[in-house]
């Protein structure tokens, strides 16, 4: 695609020409906070595809923090989770206490042309002990017929948290990035 060569500017342009609206333009949650301690729906927006060529996969890492996690399955596509102990357990509310739980999910097999949007959901529960204004990212990888966008940068990682290589190299890939707010009090 055209606009890999150029800078900033053109990408802008290129940017918001491919997507309809530019908040969609890389892949970002449609909420992206929540509170400590509350349910929480995951809506990561899929704007554009590879430099054109159709995503045919995305896979989602499930950071620390991010429980009871529950995948939404997408017709035509196959739907596989990744479980895993949790670092500690967690209490979800109701009585209930989770020490493992989905850790990774996938799509794939699907493909979502250049020319269309679509969402990948998931609910899952904030644990109560994340702090308040932290971050929280979701490292993606969206697989493409033709290459694939490594949404993996996490702010100062420093070259370590840079992808190498890949559709998205020369113009930065961040992580879908979820800010976390004060738990919201219980009436
Ligand atoms: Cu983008």
């Amino acid at each position: 695609m055209l606009h890999l060569t150029f800078r900033p500017l053109v990408l802008g342009i290129a940017g918001a020409l491919l997507c309809t609206c530019p908040a969609v333009a890389h892949v970002t949650f449609e909420t992206a906070q929540a509170a400590a301690g509350s349910p929480y729906k995951g809506v990561l927006g899929i704007g554009h595809g590879c430099e054109g060529s159709p995503t045919t996969a995305i896979r989602v890492r499930i950071p620390e923090g991010i429980v009871a996690v529950k995948p939404m399955p997408k017709p035509g596509w196959k739907l596989e989770v990744v479980t895993g102990k949790y670092p500690k357990t967690y209490n979800v509310g109701h009585g209930v206490t989770l020490s493992e739980g989905v850790t990774e999910i996938s799509w794939s097999g699907g493909n979502l042309p250049e020319a269309f949007y679509d969402e990948f959901v998931f609910t899952a529960t904030i644990a109560a002990d994340l702090k308040p204004g932290q971050a929280v990212y979701f490292p993606t990888v969206q697989q493409c017929e033709k290459d694939v966008h490594r949404w993996i940068e996490v702010p100062g990682a420093g070259s370590a948290g840079r992808s190498q290589g890949g559709a998205g190299a020369d113009h930065g890939e961040p992580a879908p990035v979820l800010r976390i707010m004060a738990p919201t009090r219980q009436h």
